[in-house]
């Protein structure tokens, strides 16, 4: 039995204002649920959910002695991650999509969606989740409403974003906000009042996962996985954002940020863009290694920035926890967000323990003698399956990390210094590389790349570029956000962070790592830093300025002179290989490639004649 308009806005919180009424009683229409629930964000709401989902099997309720307030999550195997191939950005025209992106014609679209959303909840509740991205009431920050039909949705947004009545409240006193309808999409109540039984992880085949830029809408159908469901993160902290940041003269990247003090107490912030599989969260919780340093977290995924006042750019962390990859997170690893797990986490396809605990590859140096893997199925080791999926996750709210930083909910953001575009690179790029300016720094971020590892399509060892780690995350066409990152460079001046290109993870010719990595990295951080304070000597190089010998502290290193020559070895013919790989990969950009990129191309071709 569907609800009548009347009933609809009866559950409404009086505070509502009629304009969110109404679009919440259009969307119900549409979709038909049983009953609506607008989320207050309480912890009541939270424990109540938490046992409706235990009751129905969606939630598995962990040993309480040793994870309090954990609960373990198993998806079904066909829905374990972002669906690249189903996002659609519906743009008016195709070419604001842009080569990299998959486009659809908006009214089209909606077409498909008004189809599927139809009757969609029957049998369910509708979630009304109020939103805010980044603290409430900040500058940079900014509202969303998400609609959602899962309660697994429902409890992670109300980690990863400032969910419930606070929210609704800034909305009802009229601030901007971005709508997001999410249906898993396995309506209980087919059109003829035919029932079924519910799953414990309800999804389509069919999945549609749809941005409208111009309208600034979000409609995600059929996953309630990670990004496909959580409409704060990726669909609208990033592939949205970027374009009102385009539009309004702001950035909405992909990167962590951290706050650095050195031993004379001086505070730097930093940013930093990866591809995947590159260990962000890692970066973020860095301990650092070398004497007197402190590192902090500021965010691990997602920096709004913004220029201030003063004419610095400030970043924000729009999100508010943490919702990263469980394998290879270790006491050796990642302490410090292993601890974060202790307690009030959500776990998605991680393997159960016999004690009522969670488990994944990489956690232990030895696997237990026995779990029930993440599909729920008895596991042994050396059975020839993960125990846990690659790509299960934990959700946990940042003030869970030991090294979250004071200053991490200031609204005002904090002062960027640097900016670091990472990859993962066994040849080619050197451990740290300063460019010579932010034009250079954005050719930088436009080309990162990450050799292919054997699981991802493609043959192993070629490039897969990721520009500014943003490839599935841009909201509009590449080129243009390239155009928008040189303009903001200019508007910056001086007073632009310093941008630099890093590389963990150089390889000698027999495959061994060079570079230690993990807390190490904060050798070539403090490099940066010191450069940042004109403390630091460098060499012109092919790459950009390295660090001129001596410079990088290795002090207590275990590493030789040969190992650190070759971390920043540059080969001319490797190099001009990669500049006619370039050259290929920007013509797909046609007329939309800003010159100055070019013009990049260019310089970088001149410093490796040069070297000849
Ligand atoms: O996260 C990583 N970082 C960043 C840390 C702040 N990883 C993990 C892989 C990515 C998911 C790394 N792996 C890093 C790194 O800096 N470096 C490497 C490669 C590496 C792995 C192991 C060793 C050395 C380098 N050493 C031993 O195993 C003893
Ligand atoms: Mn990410």
């Amino acid at each position: 039995m569907s609800l009548d308009t009347t009933a609809i806005a009866m559950s409404a919180p009086p505070e509502a204002p009629a304009e969110l009424v109404a679009w919440v009683s259009g969307v119900a229409e549409l979709a038909q649920p049983d009953a609506i629930h607008w989320c207050d964000g309480s912890v009541a709401e939270r424990d109540r959910l938490y046992e409706e989902m235990v009751a129905s099997g969606t939630f598995v309720k962990l040993n309480q002695d040793l994870r309090p307030g954990c609960y373990l999550a198993r998806s079904e195997p066909s829905d374990v991650a972002r669906v690249e191939a189903r996002t659609f950005i519906c743009s008016e025209r195709e070419e604001d999509a842009g080569p990299t992106n998959n486009w659809a014609e908006p009214a089209e679209m909606k077409r498909t969606l008004a189809r599927v959303f139809a009757g969609s909840m029957r049998g369910r509740t509708m979630y009304v989740i109020p939103f805010s991205m980044g603290p409430l009431g900040g500058e940079i920050s900014r509202l969303g409403i998400e609609i959602t039909d899962s309660p697994y949705v429902v409890t992670n947004m109300r980690i990863m974003t400032r969910m419930g009545t606070p929210a609704l409240a800034a909305i009802a006193a009229g601030a901007d906000w971005v709508p997001a309808v999410h249906s898993v999409g396995y309506p209980l109540v087919d059109a003829e009042g035919n029932t079924r039984p519910d799953m414990t992880w309800p999804c389509s085949d069919e999945k549609y996962i749809t941005h409208f830029p111009e309208t600034r809408e979000i409609w995600s159908y059929g996953s309630g996985y990670g990004g496909n469901a959580l409409l704060g993160k990726k669909c609208y902290a990033l592939r949205i954002a970027s374009v009102l940041a385009r539009d309004e003269g702001w950035l909405a990247e992909h990167m962590l940020i951290l706050k650095v003090t050195s031993p004379q107490g001086r505070v730097f912030h930093l940013t930093a863009a990866f591809p995947s599989a590159c260990g962000k969260t890692n970066l973020a919780m860095l301990r650092p290694t070398i004497p007197g340093w402190k590192v902090e977290t500021v965010g691990d995924d997602i920096a709004w920035m913004r220029p201030g006042a003063d004419g610095r750019l400030y970043a924000i962390n729009p999100e508010s926890g943490f919702f990263g990859v469980a394998p290879g997170t270790s006491e050796e690893t990642n302490p410090t967000c292993l601890h974060a797990l202790s307690r009030d986490t959500i776990f998605t396809n991680v393997a159960l323990t016999d004690e009522g605990d969670v488990w994944w590859e990489g956690m232990t140096p030895e696997p237990p003698a026995h779990l029930i893997d993440w599909q729920g199925h008895d596991w042994t080791p050396g059975c020839g399956r993960p125990a846990a999926h690659p790509n299960s996750r934990f959700t946990v709210h940042a003030s869970q990390a030991e090294s979250i930083s004071d200053d991490w909910e200031d609204p005002a953001g904090v002062p960027i210094d640097v900016i670091l575009f990472g990859g993962r690179r066994a040849r080619n790029v050197p451990l740290i590389s300063e460019s010579y300016d932010w034009e250079h720094g954005v050719f930088v971020g436009a080309t990162v790349s990450s050799e292919q590892t054997a699981a991802a399509e493609g043959t192993v060892g070629s490039l897969r570029r990721d520009p500014f780690a943003m490839l599935p995350f841009c909201g509009y066409n590449m080129a243009d956000y390239w155009t928008h990152w040189l303009r903001m460079g200019e508007r910056l001046g001086d007073k632009a962070p310093r941008i630099f290109q890093v590389n963990w993870f150089r390889k000698d010719d027999q495959g061994h790592w060079l570079w230690p990595g993990f807390g190490e990295n904060s050798r070539p951080i403090e490099w940066a830093l010191r450069r940042v304070d004109g403390r630091a000597g460098a060499v012109d190089a092919i790459s950009g300025r390295i660090p001129a010998p001596g410079e990088l502290d290795t002090v207590g290193l275990d590493i030789t002179a040969e190992q650190l020559e070759a971390l920043f070895a540059l080969d001319p013919d490797a190099w001009a290989a990669e500049a006619d790989l370039t050259e290929e990969y920007f013509a797909q950009f046609g007329d939309k490639l800003p010159h100055e990129l070019l013009d990049q191309l260019a310089s970088l071709r001149a410093r490796i004649e040069a070297t000849r």
